[in-house]
């Protein structure tokens, strides 16, 4: 692209958003002749961008930005195109089953004849081989009401932690990033720091094509404040990179040597906080032992900008100075994503992003704080929050701490005892658990495991093997190959819930249609399911979610996420408020930890900042030691495969590949391979290009661009025709157990 880095600033500034305030909408219809607008939030990524829906007669014709949420009525083009989402005939509109076994066709059948049919195997499995038999693996997309139902469900119900998700695959390095360094989930500033930051440091997140909106929000401050400065650290050359002052490029799994070396520099310059770290920080060794700034000093000496230049390939003068802007600026925002998360080290990533801030004192400003950018419209506020995951329960306890689970117990009216004290299976381990029998059963919502998961060959074993009852609202998902039953769910607009997205903001999203043919809400399917599968109804005593957003807002009351002022009545006036928020008076916080905004830090504490996740108010800085990915290239597979997103597809395309808009825009996957590769291997573009890895061999049409550094190639994971999964390898980080999706060792070669 021949344009200047100002003039590419200006075009995502505003073509990287479309302006709907009060605009005419790219729908179904026109904005004339719509009866009603109503409130909810976009189907798809994690920034929470607030909607309205217009409703003509019984029908959705229409939708655009909320001027009143945080995207002031921006929508990025795919949020902008839901309308045509929910009449796509590839809908499903009723209930399906395979009588005859995986191998035999689906056939609709009535709601009661579904029902029973998904529910005996469960009961069979958890009477004949006890309440691990059984599982639910549901998603980040799911609303807060139905994965805090299926959560209760399935710890207090059947009595298993067999709770997990593709927040697994997603924010769980995140999470644990959090929960070792302040001793809580979930992050301490908002999308407002944005308009506040002098100094973006965004590493390994393609924001502008994974969260159009703050990109647009990012690249409008750099353009109203030249002095603002961006540096992004990415393998990859992205249209993020194009608006960066200064783009660190490196070797793929490196970025822990690249921010010890930062936090080296950072030192050696004495550009370190001392006033800032002595009173709030705590200096732990790599097992979370006590150890001192002395030590951590002489543990950096080891990672010199030359050491670090030598591995990584950023040259030390680079990394010097992005170390000077970090520390040197009045407030830093640290941004990042799954080039961080989707690591076999990802939490050290994220523990060791947390350690620039906390030397600094870059953190609990306007302005200056660790931001991870959520991935899923839900994950924050259905998943997380609600300890919908195998190892957590609600509000930020753990299943393994005793008086956690009785909490729970007690306050959902069950004996203490019944939810189990060991930790349930995390993804991999449970589609492992499947293949091996061990796991008889699994419900999956909203999610499209077949697609999505790592080692595809591999891991679709689980799906074979184990009876699949699956909710799902479009044919082309590939998961219903393997589902046993299907229960065909109301989609976004036709149901109601909150979602919380990454800056702790909940928002409703309200039924604004019916649901199409005989589709039910997930709420309703799941209860209706539980029943017959044997639980006490009297753990689901529902009329709808809003009374299960009462309870889950009655449970969070008192607690380090409480969020009981945040009630339905509140949801529908207001364009989404953000926790902690104690009470019905409370406007929301907008910096967590920090006293005289956030509600939970007691207004006379001695201390401006209060880390009250930790017991003595302190966050821990890690001294984290580099380590390699799991599968760097080698001799044999000298490349790098990375994967990721394309702006106009989201996941699996089971949405956004019935907008034949977004469709024209990426018909397939392709293969992004660097000029100087491509001359030696003699590939031109759309060439047919097979990657080999130890796992699988595919075939895609080449694209050559200088994205990709050289010895790097990138693959979209959105075309089910070419399902790069089955070229990964399934290697977890040993604490989140995310999946390294970023990086795999491959074979490089033009198809004769
Ligand atoms: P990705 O494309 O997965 O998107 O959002 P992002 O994480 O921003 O990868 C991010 C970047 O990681 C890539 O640019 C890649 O080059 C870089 N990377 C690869 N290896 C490394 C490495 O070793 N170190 C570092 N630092 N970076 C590396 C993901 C987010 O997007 C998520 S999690 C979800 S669930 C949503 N999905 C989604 C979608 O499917 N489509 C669209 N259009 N938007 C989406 N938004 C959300
Ligand atoms: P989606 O396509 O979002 O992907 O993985 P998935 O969650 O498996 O699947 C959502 C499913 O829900 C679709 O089948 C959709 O049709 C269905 N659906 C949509 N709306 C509704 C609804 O209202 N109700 C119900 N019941 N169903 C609905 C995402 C996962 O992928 C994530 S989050 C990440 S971060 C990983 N990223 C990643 C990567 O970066 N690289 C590679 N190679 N793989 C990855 N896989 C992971
Ligand atoms: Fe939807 Fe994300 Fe686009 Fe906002 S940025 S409109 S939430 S897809």
């Amino acid at each position: 692209m021949n344009v200047s880095r100002r003039e590419f600033l200006k075009a995502s500034a505003a073509a990287a958003a479309l302006s709907m305030v009060g605009g005419p909408c790219l729908a179904a219809g026109k904005d004339d002749g719509v009866d009603k607008w109503v409130k909810g939030v976009c189907r798809y990524c994690g920034t929470g961008c607030g909607v309205l829906v217009g409703v003509r007669g019984d029908k959705a014709v229409a939708v655009k930005g909320d001027p009143n949420n945080h995207n002031a009525g921006f929508l990025c083009l795919k949020g902008s195109m839901l309308i045509p989402v929910i009449y796509t005939p590839d809908r499903i509109t009723e209930p399906m089953i395979r009588r005859g076994g995986k191998s035999s066709p689906l056939e609709k059948v009535s709601w009661d004849e579904a029902l029973e049919f998904a529910a005996k195997p469960f009961r069979d499995a958890a009477a004949a081989a006890g309440p691990s038999a059984v599982a639910y693996y549901g998603s980040g997309q799911a609303l807060t009401e139905e994965s805090y139902l299926a959560n209760k469900i399935w710890k207090a119900g059947f009595k298993t932690n067999n709770v997990d998700g593709n927040p697994r695959l997603c924010m769980a390095s995140a999470v644990a990033g959090y929960l070792t360094t302040f001793g809580k989930d979930e992050p301490m500033g908002t999308y407002d720091d944005i308009d506040a930051a002098t100094c973006f440091f965004i590493i390994g997140s393609n924001t502008s094509e994974a969260h159009p909106i703050l990109f647009r929000r990012i690249a409008q401050r750099k353009e109203n404040s030249p002095e603002v400065k961006v540096i992004v650290a990415d393998p990859r050359r992205t249209n993020t990179s194009r608006i960066a002052d200064m783009h660190m490029s490196f070797v793929p799994g490196t970025d822990l040597a690249l921010l010890n070396a930062m936090a080296h520099v950072i030192i050696n310059e004495e550009m370190d906080n001392q006033r800032f770290y002595n009173r709030y920080v705590n200096f732990v060794d790599n097992e979370g032992k006590p150890t001192t700034f002395e030590n951590y000093k002489s543990f950096l000496a080891d990672y010199t900008p030359e050491k670090a230049a030598r591995l990584t390939g950023v040259p030390a003068a680079d990394i010097v100075r992005a170390a000077k802007t970090f520390a040197e600026s009045s407030a830093s925002l640290s941004l990042w994503c799954m080039g961080i998360n989707q690591r076999v080290r990802g939490v050290w990533a994220n523990n060791l992003i947390h350690n620039l801030h906390l030397l600094t004192g870059q953190i609990g400003r306007p302005g200056a704080s660790p931001l991870s950018l959520t991935g899923q419209p839900n994950a924050c506020g259905g998943v997380r929050d609600t300890g919908s995951l195998s190892h957590l329960l609600p509000a930020g306890r753990m299943v393994a701490n005793e008086k956690h689970r009785n909490e729970m117990e007690d306050f959902w009216g069950v004996p203490r005892g019944t939810i189990q004290p060991k930790m349930g299976l995390h993804t991999v381990a449970l589609f492992e658990a499947m293949a091996k029998g061990d796991v008889k059963a699994v419900f999956i919502h909203c999610t499209n495991p077949a697609h999505t998961l790592p080692n595809l060959n591999k891991l679709t074993k689980g799906l074979e093997t184990a009876f699949v009852a699956q909710t799902e609202c479009f044919m082309d998902a590939e998961t219903l190959k393997y589902a046993d039953a299907v229960f065909p769910a109301a989609f976004w607009c036709e149901t109601d819930g909150v979602y919380g997205c990454t800056e702790r903001r909940y928002a409703l999203t309200e039924q604004a249609i019916k649901p199409m043919g005989n589709c039910r809400p997930a709420v309703q399917i799941l209860m209706d399911f539980a029943a017959r599968a044997g639980i006490d109804p009297k753990l689901f005593p529902y009329k709808n979610a809003a009374d299960i957003w009462e309870e889950w807002r009655t449970l969070s009351k008192g607690s380090p996420y409480d969020f009981f002022g945040i009630t339905r009545a509140r949801l529908k006036k207001e364009s989404g408020i953000k926790w902690p928020c104690p009470t019905e008076t409370h406007p929301g916080t907008r910096l967590r930890y920090v006293r005289g905004e956030d509600p939970l830090v007691p207004a006379d504490h001695p201390d401006r900042i209060f880390f009250y996740g930790r017991p003595d108010g302190k966050a821990n800085v890690f001294l984290r030691p580099y380590a390699p990915p799991f599968e760097p290239a080698d001799k044999d597979y000298p490349f790098v495969l990375t994967t990721g997103r394309v702006i106009d597809h989201w996941h699996s395309a089971t949405m956004t590949g019935q907008v034949p808009e977004l469709r024209k825009a990426y018909p397939s996957a392709f293969v992004e391979i660097n000029p100087e590769d491509a001359k030696k291997l003699r590939i031109n573009n759309g060439d047919p290009v097979t990657l080999e890895t130890r796992r699988d061999k595919m075939t895609f049409p080449a694209r050559v661009t200088d994205t990709c550094m050289p010895g790097l190639v990138f693959c979209p994971f959105f075309d089910k025709k070419l399902l790069v999964n089955k070229l990964f390898h399934d290697a977890v980080d040993n604490a989140s157990r995310e999946p390294e999706y970023k990086i795999c060792a491959t074979k490089v070669y033009k198809q004769a």
